[in-house]
């Protein structure tokens, strides 16, 4: 491409990879950041939220030569751990040993790592900048500052939206051209809490773990800090299906959230000492599904991340999706003769795996909060680790594609469709494996299954 200069909207984690990825090629890099450097003494940064990063992030990182410094700080969680109604706990593994896992990292600490290589790369970053409208006859974008409300404007080349699900650039391409923008709201939000460190600073329980408390129609989850301790999110439904379930709507302050955790989550309840200030200090977050037919307009202007597809967050794929779509936005610029011909392509090759992650995303809701202490989910796991042992290149678990290989989302999704189908149908009727034919089984794989290419085969 002959005119390298590219204008980022929003610096989260989604901006300052692409300002990476593509400063380090040589780009001229502007990054416009509505909020202030988070380096800076006095920033009022988030609360410690944390993301569980899988391959696909980890590998954007290690092309932007992120990857150990965002690994240094990184806890390890090997796998669930579901804490049962009764008390009991059982850790059900993502992998099959160490090198499968996912990592908690602290989203604070993962966004400065990130300005901090991309400024070194030689991108410029400009903070206290939101976008506020663009021109596009005349390729103008203004940008407001947030303190005195001062308006800048800025001739751009092209403009990247990386400015998350309530994109400003998005809106502004909405009014060119038909985006056919919809977004379905889940009907569930959640909560963040907090699990301190233990009087003598260890961790309070697993810190190795993915914590589940499933629950049926809701469920809590905590992921650990680097720091020791634990970030609580509670799932529940914004209105009561029947009368006596728990939504947001019966659970609506700190007495009424000590009620629920006393009745459903009592193991959970021991370990939160400011259940009721937490729950009543922070906001309730809505889960939503942002689905758009369009990405870009013509060469001016695409859309990364959260503000193409935002998704409900229970495959844990947001991030790790917005990062594996930076290195093919970046990879399509290197190679197209043109931003509309890389834009254009760039879609055609994302749009298919965002949905397909987007639909993902949506059924482990119901696998985590519910299916995970089922008798006949539990089969049909043990069935499908035998598979994965006895076709290792043909059946391939759909949780290991999406979270440990970089196999398109789209062919991770109609896999496991078959895959589930196929398990669905071979333990229809049987209590356990004894009873099962095994020709009839490998018969149905070999039919089912084509063999995937072994160099997608971790
Ligand atoms: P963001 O990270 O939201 O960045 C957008 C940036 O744009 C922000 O810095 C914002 O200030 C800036 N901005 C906004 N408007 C403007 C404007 N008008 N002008 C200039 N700048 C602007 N994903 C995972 O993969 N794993 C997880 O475990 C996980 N956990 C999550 C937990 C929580 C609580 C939440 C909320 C999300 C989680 N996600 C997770 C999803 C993940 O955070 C997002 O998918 C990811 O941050 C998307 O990156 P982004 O750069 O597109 O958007
Ligand atoms: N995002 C996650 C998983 C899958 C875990 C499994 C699930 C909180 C708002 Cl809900 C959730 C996962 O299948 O066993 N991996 O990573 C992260 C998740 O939630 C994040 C922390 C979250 C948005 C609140």
């Amino acid at each position: 491409m002959a005119d390298r200069r590219i204008t980022i909207v929003g610096a989260g984690l989604a901006g300052a990879l692409l300002a990476t990825l593509l400063a380090r090629r040589g780009w001229s890099v502007d990054v416009y950041e509505k909020r202030g450097d988070p380096r800076l003494k006095g920033y009022e940064g988030g609360r410690s939220i944390n993301l569980a990063l899988a391959e696909r992030g980890r590998h954007a990182l290690q092309l932007a030569g992120a990857d150990e410094a965002v690994m240094a700080h990184a806890v390890m969680m090997r796998g669930r751990m579901v804490h049962f109604a009764d008390g009991r706990t059982d850790l059900q593994r993502y992998g099959r040993d160490d090198s499968e896992v996912i990592w908690s990292v602290h989203r604070g600490e993962l966004n400065i790592t990130l300005l901090d290589i991309a400024g070194q790369a030689g991108a410029r970053i400009h903070f206290h900048r939101g976008l506020e409208r663009v021109d596009f006859d005349t390729d103008t974008a203004t940008f407001l500052d947030p303190r005195d409300g001062s308006e800048h404007p800025v001739d751009f080349s092209a403009l990247v939206g990386a400015d998350g699900a309530g994109s400003t650039l998005r809106r502004q391409m909405a009014a060119c051209t038909e985006l056919g923008e919809r977004t379905d709201f889940l009907g569930h939000s959640y909560k963040e809490l907090e699990i301190p460190p233990a009087e003598d600073g260890a961790f309070r329980i697993e810190p190795n773990a993915l914590h589940i408390w499933p629950r049926g129609r809701y469920m809590c989850i905590a992921l650990p800090n680097d720091e020791r301790t634990f970030t609580v999110t509670l799932f529940l439904p914004n209105e009561s299906e029947r009368p006596g379930d728990p939504s947001f709507e019966t659970v609506r302050d700190g007495a009424t959230a000590r009620e629920l955790f006393e009745r459903d989550f009592a193991d959970a309840l021991a370990l939160i000492p400011d259940l009721e200030q937490d729950f009543e200090r922070n906001p309730a977050g809505l889960l939503a599904t942002l689905y758009l037919d369009r990405w870009h307009l013509q060469g001016r202007a695409v859309l990364v991340g959260d503000a193409a597809h935002a998704m409900v967050p229970f495959h844990g794929q947001g991030m790790n999706c917005a990062f594996e779509d930076c290195v093919a936005l970046a990879d399509h610029l290197e190679h197209a003769d043109d931003c509309g011909r890389a834009f254009a392509a760039f879609q055609a090759e994302r749009l298919p795996d965002s949905r397909a992650i987007q639909a993902m995303a949506l059924e482990n809701y119901l696998e985590m909060r519910d299916r995970v202490d089922d008798d006949d989910f539990l089969l049909q796991r043990t069935l499908e680790r035998t598979l994965a042992e006895r076709h290792p290149d043909r059946f391939v678990p759909r949780y290991w594609m999406v979270t440990f290989s970089r196999i398109p989302y789209g062919v991770a999704f109609e896999r496991g469709q078959v895959q589930r189908e196929l398990l669905v149908e071979l333990t229809r009727g049987h209590a356990s494996l004894d009873t099962l034919d095994w020709d009839v089984v490998d018969e149905a794989v070999r039919e089912r299954l084509s063999p995937l290419p072994a160099d997608n085969v971790l």
